[in-house]
This record gives C-alpha cells, structure tokens and sequence, in this order.
C-alpha cells in the first residue's frame, strides 16, 4: 500500500474546510492518516474562518479501516478513537461523506461525524471481527445510539457489509445524495451550521430487556462456534447501554489491543493477506483472461448442477448437457431446486430465479457446447469417461474453448491425451456443494496456457470463489493431504481412540464436523475404491488400517447407508458398538496396546499429517506457498478462519515439535512419512515452512 507523502489535505470553500483522504488503494487510516485528519480538524476547529467542515476521500473508496499492515506492531500515536473524539467534540458541524466501501475505522469516522452522506452503492460495516477483532474507534458505542441495539450489534458481531440503503433505513446515514458527492457534502455543511450539533456519542442508548439482551448474545455464541471475536463485540453493543461513550471506548480499545494478540487474531490476519497473495501467481503477470460469455457444464448431477447454479449466479449464460433426455430433465428440476431452496430462504427473488432459467439451456447433445468459450466437465470420475468426452469435445468446440475438467482424483494430462489443442485445457476442482463452497483447485496441466489459466482464474473469482493454483498429482493439494491426515486418523483408533473422541477433539478445537462425521458424509466408500485401485503397488512396508476396509466391505458406507463409522438415527451419528468391536478387534490384530488420547495430542498428530505432505507438496511445486493450503483448508474441509489452517496451526505448535512428531511417525508408520526435506530445513534454520513463489 503506496503511502502519499501528505495523504490528508484541507482545502477551504468559502466558510467550508474540505479535508481529503487520499491513501491509496483504500485509504485505509494508517498512523499518517491519523495524524493528519486530526491536525485538520484542530485546524479547523480554531480557525475563525471556517463554519463546518467536509471529510471525503479520493480515490475508489472512503476509509476501508484502519491500516492492517500496522497490525501486530507497537501502536503508533494517534489512535484513530483519539481522532473520531475529536471529530465529534468539534465545535462546527462536521459532515463526512462515504463513497466505496465505507469499513471500519472509515465507518467509525463519519458515526463520529455529526451529519453523514452516502453516495449511490456505498457499502458500510464494521468488518473487524473478520480479523478476529472488534472495532476499536467507537464503533460498538456510537452505532447502537443511531440505530439501536438489536441492529448494531447483529452488524459487530456478523461483520457483514450493508448497502446505503440499509443504512438509511436503520439511521446509520442520513442522506444518499444523487449527484457530485462533495457538493452535496458542502452543500449540507452550510446547512448543518444554523442547526443543533447532534453528536453520536451524547445520544441516549435505547435499553433492552434483559431475556432479549441474553437472547442476542447466545446466538451470536451459537454462530460464532469459539471464536472469540463475534463475542466480544456483541457484549460491547449490549454494555453501550450502561457506559458513557468516553467510557464505552475505553472498554472498546481494551479488548482490541487484547484480541489484537490472540492467535484466532493473528490468524485472521494471516487468511487476510493470505487471500490476497494467492492471486499472485508466477508467469501470469502477463497473461489476458479471455472474454468469456457462454459456459458449458457436461454433467447436471450434484457437482454440475451446482457449478451451473454458480455459473447462472454470475451472469453467465450456460448450457447444460446430460446423457439422456430423462438424465437432463432430472438436472434441470436438480438446478431449479437449488433456486427454489435460495427463493424460500429469501436470498434470491422470483424475478432472479427467473431470469437465471432463462439463461440455462440443457438437453444430451454434446453440439450444444458449439457456442461456448469454455465447458466445465463434472461427469462421473472415470478416466476413460473423461478422456472419451474431451476428444468429443474437441471435435465440436472451438479450438481455443477452454476444456476444464472437475476431477478430483484423476490425472488432467491424462483426461486430456487425446484432445486438439491441450494448451486449452486446465482443472478447476470444485468442492461440493460447487454453489456454496468457494475453494476451486484451478489446475495447471502440462500444456496449459498462461492465458488458459488465467481465464479459468478470472471466471473462478467471478463466481466469488477463491481459486488457488495447483500442480498435478492425486487429489491436487486438499485430498491429498487429507488422505495423510485420513491415515492418521484411523491409525490413532488402532492405538486407542475412538472416533467420537477425535471427532470431539477436533470440533472442539472450531471444525463443524470432526474427521469421522466428515467421512461418513463424504462416504467411505470413495476412499475405499482409491484404496482398492492403489492396492496393487502399496509398499507392504508402510503401516496400513483394515479398519474402514472392514466397515466398507459390511456394506457401511456412511451417512447414505445410515451406517459409517456411526449409526444413524433420524440423521443424527451415535456412537456404533459395531465399530467399536471392529477397531478393538484390529487393535489386536497389531497386538497393539490400547491407550488413551488427549485432545491436544490428537490435534498435533493431525496437523502434523498435513503439514508434512503439505511441506512435500511445496518442494514439488504442487502448491506455491503455505499460506495457499491453509485457504485449501479454511474453504474446502471446513477449517475455521480463526484457526488460520494446518500449515498456519503447525507453526503455532512450534515447528521442532512437528518434526519430532513426523520422526515418531516415520518409525512407527513407515516411509509414507518420512520428514519432508523442507520442514526439516525450516527446523534447523528456524524458519517457516515456506515454499513461497
Ligand atoms: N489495511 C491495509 N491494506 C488493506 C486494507 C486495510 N484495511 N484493506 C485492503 N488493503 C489492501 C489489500 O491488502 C490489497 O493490497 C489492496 O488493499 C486491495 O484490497 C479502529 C483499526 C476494502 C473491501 O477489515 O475488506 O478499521 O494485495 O484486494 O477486493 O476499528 O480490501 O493490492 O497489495 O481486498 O476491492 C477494518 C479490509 C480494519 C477491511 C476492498 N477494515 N479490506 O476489496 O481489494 S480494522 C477491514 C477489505 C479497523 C478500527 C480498526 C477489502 C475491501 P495488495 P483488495 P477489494
């Protein structure tokens, strides 16, 4: 973030002082900011001349919040709450005027304004529990006196962004003007000055009741599943009604400096930057996305109709090819449900269902795609399947229509050895459900083009998903880490757990869903054939579990068979005798001595599992940095952002403890986990795990 030398300016019209922001990209309040709106306002305060003062920003955006880069660091004087007490104690109205995206520290500026403009789509909010936060300039105490308790604090604790509208409607704004925002903002400068000052932070907090209070706070503990933050914030909101605002600060800055410390802190951080490096992708820094307009999907099962759905989302026009008219007709009604479920929850109007089926043709002629500038396969996951349908597709599209395959598992070279231009075809792996879920493992294969790459890229970040490279090998970065961590799992049964204890270890820790609901969701049964296929060549010398082949063979493959690795009654996993009787059973098989396991060594034996083979995929290029496997993590397995994912949580263990973790299993387990090279190096150098690009 480039720094202007002077990145706060005032300039005066008339009676009017017009202090402009200017900090690029998005202005965000970095100490120099603060430093100079605050000398503007004492400037302008004490300067006879001036009646009322104009806050604007140039650039994209007003204010996105304070400067993130500073996080973490000694604070630096002033802070922004001291400047937002200034702006509200000054003696002349003060009107701010919000543009872009109006986040945080920018919003908290204009609620200790005392008139506040909004021009057309301006989005306001208070994002930092997004950062594992709370606001720290007044936020929690002024914005329930403009909108109420109820309001304010479901905006602190969500972190989410609301329109200019909304806004408006809840008071938090007071105009959005039509027109030249910094007229109209001078404009209500002159005639904010013949009326009473109304200051934010004098007005009255409207209370609530006790039960209502108690009600507000416990679904925020609900949603926010052990992160602290969200917490935090609302108990701020709700403690408003007792404090004065200068009090209410206090408190407020004592739990941002507090929070700002804490590793859920700490590794909402890092996701944020993490998010932002992973678009930075070597030898794309010349490549043009291709202009893409009409998008096709082979396949209209779960995966297809849920890539469809994102596609129509989008904008893009789509179409659909089954196998057989009934197969088609049973992927519309499979897209039209999707709609119909977002119409009932009130995210998606009638009119826009509409309008996205107008834009979806589906039929089972492959000639259908002639159109397309690219055509997604998410067909069943056989390498013949697949590598038949690219050499028809081929034939019938145009020869720079990107052919993008959905496979999980299977080699993309290989998909495409017999397809006409290979430079045009990459992976996009999307994880189920494909319309909610925003990871997409955008592939590389050998003779991907760059422009091949980026396009598959852009249109991943148009359906608002985060796409993150990857290189070829078996289940590209997640599934294959995860088939380490999947061992790990069932060896620790062999040696004394149960699975509801990791499970409960590891939802404890913040997933939704511990390893073994996640693999009786998922099904055992898809593991169990990728172990039958890879039977053949495993090294007899490496450890291997029978455990979940026995369940597999019984014919229990998980939640689809009301039976896994726990039976289910109305949907709900209990605990299985049966398994139990199968894991002791192997447990003496391996004259094993059962033992029990703590929760803090379950988690470190797991994230050891992925941050090896994580280290291993780094060395051989499959992913470019760490930080990309924790996004893997965060947006595909479930992985909340406050625990800042595998690679972040192996370095919170203490790297040295890794390594000896990986050695016992390298002796216990065999060559499967040798110590990576690279988290070897990082030990003895005490350094990060890095592989960074
Ligand atoms: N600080 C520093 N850099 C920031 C930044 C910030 N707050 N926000 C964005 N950037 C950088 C970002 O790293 C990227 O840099 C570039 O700007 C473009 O961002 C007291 C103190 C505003 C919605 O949490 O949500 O206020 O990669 O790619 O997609 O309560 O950025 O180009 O080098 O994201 O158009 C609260 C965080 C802070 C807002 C724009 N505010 N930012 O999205 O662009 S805490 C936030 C965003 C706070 C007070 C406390 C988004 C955006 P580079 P981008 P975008």
């Amino acid at each position: 973030m480039s720094e202007n030398v002077q990145p706060v300016t005032m300039q005066q019209r008339g009676d009017i002082a017009i202090i402009t922001i200017d900090n690029p990209p998005v202005n965000a309040t970095s100490q120099a900011v603060r430093a100079g709106l605050l000398a503007a306002i004492e400037g302008a305060d004490g300067d006879a001349r001036i009646a009322a003062i104009v806050i604007c920003c140039a650039g994209r955006t007003f204010t996105a919040g304070g400067d993130i880069r500073e996080f973490g660091k000694p604070p630096l004087l002033p802070m922004l709450f001291d400047t937002c007490a200034r702006i509200e104690a000054c003696s002349k109205p003060v009107v701010c005027a919000y543009h872009g995206t109006a986040l945080g520290g920018g919003f908290e500026i204009g609620l200790a304004s005392h008139v506040r403009l909004a021009a057309p789509g301006t989005q306001l909010g208070l994002p930092e529990v997004k950062l594992g936060l709370v606001p720290g300039a007044g936020g929690t105490q002024r914005l329930p006196r403009l909108i109420g308790i109820p309001a304010a604090l479901e905006l602190a604790a969500t972190g989410r962004f609301m329109k200019a509208e909304e806004a408006l409607k809840l008071g938090a704004i007071d105009t959005i003007v039509e027109g030249d925002l910094l007229e109209c903002a001078v404009d209500a400068a002159h005639a904010a000055i013949e009326k009473p000052m109304r200051r934010s932070g004098e007005l009255p907090v409207i209370a609530i009741g006790a039960e209502q209070a108690q009600e507000l706070l416990n679904g925020v503990k609900r949603k926010a599943r052990g992160q602290e933050a969200p917490v935090i914030a609302a108990q701020l909101v709700l403690e408003s009604a007792s404090r004065t605002t200068p009090q209410g600060v206090v408190r407020e800055r004592q739990e941002f400096n507090r929070l700002m410390e804490t590793q859920q802190g700490r590794a909402m951080r890092h996701i944020f930057f993490a998010e932002r490096e992973a678009a930075r992708i070597p030898g794309l820094e010349n490549a043009t996305a291709k202009d893409v307009k009409i998008a096709g999907v082979v396949g209209a099962g779960t995966m297809g109709a849920g890539i469809s759905v994102a596609l129509l989302d989008a904008g893009y026009n789509v179409v659909v090819v089954e196998q057989n008219a009934e197969a088609a007709e049973r992927g519309r009604s499979r897209i039209a449900s999707i709609f119909e479920r977002n119409v009932a929850s009130g995210r998606l109007s009638e009119q826009a269902m509409t309008e996205r089926m107008q834009r979806l043709s589906i039929g089972c002629d492959l000639m259908a795609f002639t159109p397309c500038d690219i055509v997604i396969e998410a067909v069943f996951d056989d390498l013949d399947v697949k590598r038949t349908l690219f050499s028809q597709l081929s034939a019938i599209v145009r020869d720079d229509c990107i052919l993008a395959t959905n496979t999980s598992y299977l080699d993309p070279n290989a998909i495409a050895r017999d397809t006409s231009n290979p430079e045009r075809v990459a992976g996009m792996h999307f994880f189920a459900p494909a319309n909610i879920m925003r990871l997409v493992e955008t592939v590389r294969a050998q003779h991907t083009s760059a422009q091949t790459l980026a396009t598959a890229l852009a249109i991943a970040k148009k359906l608002r998903k985060l796409p993150i490279y990857s290189g070829v090998c078996e289940g590209f970065i997640g599934n294959r880490l995860y088939s380490y961590y999947r061992r790990q799992c069932e060896f620790m049964l062999e040696e004394g757990a149960l699975p509801h204890e990791i499970d409960r270890a590891m939802e404890d820790w913040g997933l939704p869903m511990g390893p073994f609901r996640a693999f009786d969701l998922s099904g055992l049964d898809i593991a169990w054939a990728l172990r039958k296929r890879q039977a053949a060549t495993r090294d007899p010398a490496n450890r291997y579990s029978h455990i979940s082949d026995r369940l597999c063979e019984m014919g229990r493959f998980g939640q689809k068979t009301q039976a896994g690795w726990y039976k289910y009654q109305n949907g709900k996993p209990v605990a299985d005798d049966m398994t139990t009787k199968i894991i002791l059973e192997a447990s003496r098989e391996k004259n094993i001595a059962r033992r029990s396991f703590g929760a803090d060594e379950i988690r470190l034996r797991l994230v050891t599992a992925l941050a090896n083979e994580g280290a291993r995929a780094l060395e051989e290029g499959i992913t470019l940095r760490a930080s990309d496997i924790d996004l893997v993590y965060i947006n595909g397995y479930g992985w909340p952002a406050w625990l800042g994912g595998p690679m972040f949580q192996a370095s919170e263990f203490g790297l040295p403890r890794i390594l000896e973790e990986v050695q016992k299993m390298h002796a216990r387990d065999g060559s499967e986990f040798t110590p990576a090279p690279l988290l070897v190096q990082a030990v003895k150098h005490g350094k990060p795990i890095d592989g960074s690009a």
